[in-house]
């Protein structure tokens, strides 16, 4: 049985959660209670060691890493998500290198010091929030390009990089992020999250919380 450990505030969690219910496979989800620090107790650094989420447990083979998840699932799947010779899963771990470095450590940026930075009683940085604003102008033109050429950042057919990208961008609208200057993006936003591997998990990003 595979289990994924995550919680529903936690977009690096929420991609091997999207990827799982898009590859159709059975699995558990467990929330791991980050507010109460649940991840540092030690059943859970049992499960994995960096007292973070997601980990994954399949049978006695336990990893985290949402990304290096994804991989290790589409893999045992031969998933279509990542298929093709080595170039071309070359352009998909370029795009999911792209999205986590560039993007998603922006949004986290953004996120974290407007809404949980004041939902867990601690000073939210402007500065971050500045930095996380410029960094996100540099960098999600490139992927207004891609997605203006081809229906998903690899061509016409959805892979992990577009599980990536969708996960990381979850808290773009609770976090107040301007996407006008990227029509294509939040038209493809808005259509993913019709997609059933999407509203299998949630309505939107922080349903699970009432948000
Ligand atoms: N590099 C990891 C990032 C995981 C991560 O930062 N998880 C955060 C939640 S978004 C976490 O578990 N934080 C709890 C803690 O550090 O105590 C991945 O991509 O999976």
């Amino acid at each position: 049985m595979t289990t994924i450990y995550y919680h529903p505030m936690s977009f690096p969690a929420l991609a091997p959660i999207f990827g799982a219910e898009a590859m159709g496979i059975k699995y558990d989800k467990k929330v791991v209670d980050l507010m109460n620090g649940e991840q540092k107790s030690k059943d859970y650094l049992a499960i994995n060691p960096y007292g973070k989420v997601p980990a994954m447990v399949d049978d006695e083979f336990n990893m985290s890493e949402g990304s290096a998840i994804l991989r290790y699932l589409a893999r045992r799947e031969n998933s279509p998500l990542y298929a093709g010779d080595a170039k071309a899963q070359a352009k998909i771990d370029q795009w999911m290198d792209f999205i986590v470095q560039h993007i998603r450590v922006n949004v986290a940026r953004v996120q974290f010091n407007r809404v949980l930075a004041p939902m867990v009683g601690r000073e939210s940085d402007q500065s971050s929030v500045d930095l996380g604003l410029e960094f996100l102008a540099q960098n999600l033109p490139q992927v207004e390009a891609q997605l203006s050429e081809t229906n998903f950042l690899c061509g016409d057919d959805m892979t992990l990089a577009d599980i990536v990208l969708l996960a990381s961008m979850e808290p773009s609208d609770m976090a107040g992020l301007d996407l006008s200057p990227y029509p294509t993006l939040q038209a493809w936003l808005t259509s993913i999250r019709e997609e059933p591997f999407y509203t299998n998990v949630h309505s939107h990003f922080g349903a699970e919380l009432g948000l």
